[in-house]
């Protein structure tokens, strides 16, 4: 093996080694599997080629760690349930700026970059937007050179494959980890015991202090896996860590149930399904005792390791927020605050007010959801019952809050009652993270707002100075820079590669939106990216679409707030009067959707039937002349969506005003050049303000009229359907059997949820009736828009070059200056 001098086997000077590659490349799949490069299936060799990137990697991520020693810098936890990392070999091979390189070496050897990038699962350790914004800060956290850990779960089964079976969505287990991956390290040197039940027992000590032992507890193990979050262009390698569980040893369990084989097999049992599967809902709660669980299990282990790296090079535990900031995503990993607690208590035996004053420094909170369903509460009985000293914490940090809250707002038992932490039978996690987090931040302006004003408001009227607005981005990185490399190679011949760690420097590329030329090289990468899309299609759907017609795509959850049923139901409305008025000029359109649904949840699993219902009549009919076709995109996940947005023209961002906390897709098209239908709602408000209204298609009601129309509760879909017949005669075809011939009862539900006519005030939760004409006039005008082709190219260019702000380098610079205060690390290339 040829000896590195500086920073990397291939990279020396930052100068790719392509023989020494290859030779690698053979290397690895001779010791991995006894075989020649001719012998090897396309996954062996993607496992070769990980393990000679990995080789690399590993001498930046010691000299990151080394850098770390020395400099002794604050860092970050980032303590989520879910990071939807997505597939990590092309992203790392951007990020040592030689994925060009590698790609040729491939090719020398007859092997295609893509074909290889193909074989490796995505991991899917979350459901939507919440785990990919975990995913992207930790990639901008290493590029920005900060020193970060992600902690989060190893599950086994990921975010299930989707499967769509007679346009029904099938939900199939994710078994990622079975050929292996490459890109993680087990680290069993840093094992933790976490404890389950049992009961508390307070010892009076000599000293006066009373002392709680917990006993009659199940534990597991929690082993750390190791990730490596690489930096771009700069040898920094951060650690996502993933935690998963494993049974105790029989001998480590406690004497006093030694040989007790019934709690043996408990504790095994309980470690087996511990770490099983990602719940897969986005913004709903499932409130199942195991997701606690799983919640205390990866916050209990992420919680010790940090406060016992801090332990290792301090003496003293008060200073750990000087060097330690915990940032909880949502209320998932809240139990954290009351977990600390316990360590300093119990552990580290300081008292409650240092213990609470250490506390509150090091967590801060972060809310991405108005959704009711997706507020945790936990009843008391499993809480208590699952985490009993936990619970006792609670319960002091609970009395102590209300006797602040008397003080604060004397007599007034109301907000007591709205405010307590534990209350109704319920422990309210939010509460808790309120109560005890020093920042509490909405994931964009609007959102962030809604929070004061409304959800939050009893407690921003007493922690003012808590709250703040940090609006989510995206990483540039993968988004434009892997995901659409002719636009990425586009921008940078034409306004140098500074975009790609400043993306605010993307702004340049309005000084070409008037120049022809550049208009036209703009939209013939559209167009490519388009046809590789079509061709996607085309192998997984077996749909011809036009790649001159307009890509129009929604993709995201499915949920009822995102309104995938406005848009399904607006092509109904655009069939119906193309059958009526065939002469009608009409622009070919691709109405592309993919989503998810979660497994229980009906009526999105009905909407993606509905979607698959109507392509299959709309794509089948020939007097339409293919001017409308359907796509729905099966098992919609990370690395189809890079293809996606750099394929779209328009980009769906059509919730209910007010319930996108932000949205981030929005954001990923818009870099790539979509143009955005959307409402007043999330970070589209922003969008707005960025690229211009003349360049945005903006409909539907405000985010104050919705608000205002569920408070008084005086909104009436009943009264549309009455007297607008286009839309009557689109929800007739729900129930007539229209698109379900073989069975009229197919759609009734969604039918219902429209219109339910025994309780009016009810019906049409997220007003899709109340915004159907603004949204089909703005789809009208985006018609028109369309048909002026320089028109387009130019909006289209000014969305990539307005969309500076949305990176979430932006985003990470914003959370170190003003919420974790973190120090730059600057890692040397050392001769290893
Ligand atoms: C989601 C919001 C999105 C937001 C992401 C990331 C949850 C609970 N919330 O609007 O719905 O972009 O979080 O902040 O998944």
């Amino acid at each position: 093996m040829r000896v590195n001098t500086e920073g990397g086997i291939y990279l020396k000077k930052d100068v790719f080694d392509k023989e020494h590659f290859k030779e690698e490349v053979r290397d690895h799949v001779k010791k991995l599997y006894r075989k020649t490069m001719d012998e090897a299936s396309d996954q062996e060799i993607f496992q070769a080629v990980s393990y000679a990137v990995k080789d690399v990697v590993i001498n930046q991520w010691m000299e990151t760690q080394h850098a770390m020693k020395k400099d002794d810098p604050k860092v970050v936890y980032y303590m989520s349930m879910e990071f939807l990392v997505g597939r990590a070999l092309g992203n790392n091979l951007i990020n040592l700026t030689c994925y060009k390189e590698v790609a040729e070496a491939l090719e020398e050897m007859g092997l295609d970059i893509n074909v290889i990038e193909d074989q490796e699962p995505d991991p899917a350790l979350g459901n939507g937007g919440l785990g990919r914004l975990a995913a992207c800060f930790m990639e901008s956290l290493a590029t920005l050179g900060y020193g970060a850990y992600g902690c989060g779960i190893r599950y086994h089964y990921g975010m299930f494959r989707q499967e769509i079976i007679d346009g029904f969505q099938v939900e199939r287990p994710d078994d990622w980890l079975k050929e292996g991956y490459p890109f993680e390290l087990r680290r069993p040197e840093y094992t933790f015991e976490i404890k389950f039940g049992g009961y508390v027992r307070a010892e009076n000590m000599a000293d006066g202090r009373t002392k709680f032992v917990h006993e009659g507890y199940q534990a597991v193990r929690a082993i750390p896996y190791d990730m490596p979050i690489l930096g771009y262009n700069n040898h920094m390698v951060n650690t996502l860590i993933i935690w998963d569980a494993e049974p105790m040893e029989r001998f480590e369990l406690d004497s006093f149930d030694k040989g007790d084989y019934r709690k043996a097999v408990e504790q095994e049992n309980l470690a087996r399904n511990l770490v099983d599967v990602l719940y897969p809902n986005d913004n709903h709660i499932s409130g199942k005792e195991l997701r606690l669980k799983q919640q205390y299990f990866f916050v209990s282990a992420s919680v010790q390791r940090a406060v016992e790296r801090f332990k290792k090079t301090h003496e003293d535990i008060h200073d750990l927020p000087k060097k330690v900031a915990f940032q909880l995503n949502d209320t998932h990993p809240t139990v954290a605050v009351a977990e600390l607690m316990r360590y300093l208590l119990d552990e580290e035996g300081l008292d409650w007010d240092d213990a609470w004053e250490i506390t509150t420094q090091v967590c801060a909170y972060t809310n991405h959801t108005i959704m009711a369903e997706a507020l945790e509460k936990w009843p008391i009985e499993i809480f208590s019952r699952l985490l009993p000293r936990i619970y006792q914490i609670v319960e002091e940090i609970n009395r102590r809050f209300i006797l602040r809250i008397q003080e604060k707002f004397p007599g007034d038992q109301g907000k007591i009652n709205r405010m307590a932490i534990v209350q109704d039978g319920q422990v309210k996690m939010a509460h808790l993270a309120i109560a005890a987090g020093h920042s509490v931040n909405g994931v964009a302006r609007l959102h962030t707002e809604i929070l004061k004003n409304q959800e939050l408001r009893d407690f921003y009227e007493m922690f003012p100075g808590k709250f703040n607005n940090k609006t989510n981005g995206i990483t540039q990185r993968r988004f434009l820079l892997h995901g659409n490399q002719l636009l990425a190679n586009w921008v940078t011949d034409h306004i140098g590669p500074e975009w790609i760690t400043d993306l605010s420097k993307i702004e340049k590329v309005s000084l070409f939106v008037d120049d022809e030329k550049a208009q036209h090289e703009f939209m013939n990468i559209k167009y490519q990216n388009k046809l590789r899309l079509a061709k996607y299609i085309k192998e997984h759907n077996g749909i011809d679409v036009n790649p001159r017609s307009i890509f129009d795509v929604q993709v995201k959850r499915l949920h009822e707030y995102k309104r995938q049923l406005l848009n399904i139901l607006h092509i109904m409305y655009l069939y119906n009067d193309l059958k009526e008025h065939p002469e009608r000029e009409f622009y070919p359109r691709t109405f592309i959707f993919g989503a998810k649904a979660a497994a229980g949840y009906k009526n999105a699993k009905l909407t993606i039937k509905l979607i698959n219902s109507v392509a299959e009549v709309i794509n089948n009919d020939k007097s339409i002349q293919d001017k409308i076709k359907v796509v729905f995109i099966e098992d919609y996940r990370v690395s189809n969506a890079e293809w996606i947005f750099a394929a779209a023209d328009v980009s769906e961002q059509i919730s209910t005003a007010s319930k996108e906390a932000s949205g981030t897709g929005n954001m990923k098209f818009m870099l790539n050049g979509a143009v955005t239908i959307g409402t007043m709602d999330g970070a589209n408000v922003e969008m707005v303000e960025e690229v211009g209204k003349d360049n945005m298609f903006i409909f539907g009601m405000s985010s104050d009229e919705v608000i205002a129309h569920e408070r008084n509760r005086d909104y009436n879909p009943m009264q549309i359907f009455n007297n607008d017949q286009d839309i009557r005669k689109v929800l007739m075809q729900l129930i007539n059997g229209f698109y379900s011939p073989n069975n009229s009862e197919l759609f009734r539900d969604l039918y219902n949820s429209l219109l339910n006519t025994q309780c009016t005030q009810y019906a049409d939760t997220y007003f899709i009736l109340a915004d159907f004409h603004s949204y089909a006039n703005a789809q009208k005008a985006i018609e028109e828009a369309y048909r002026d082709e320089k028109r387009w190219a130019k909006m289209s260019m000014l969305n990539t070059a307005h969309s500076g702000k949305f990176s979430s380098d932006r985003t990470i610079q914003e959370y170190v200056d003003e919420i974790w205060h973190l120090d730059k690390v600057v890692v040397e290339q050392e001769n290893l």
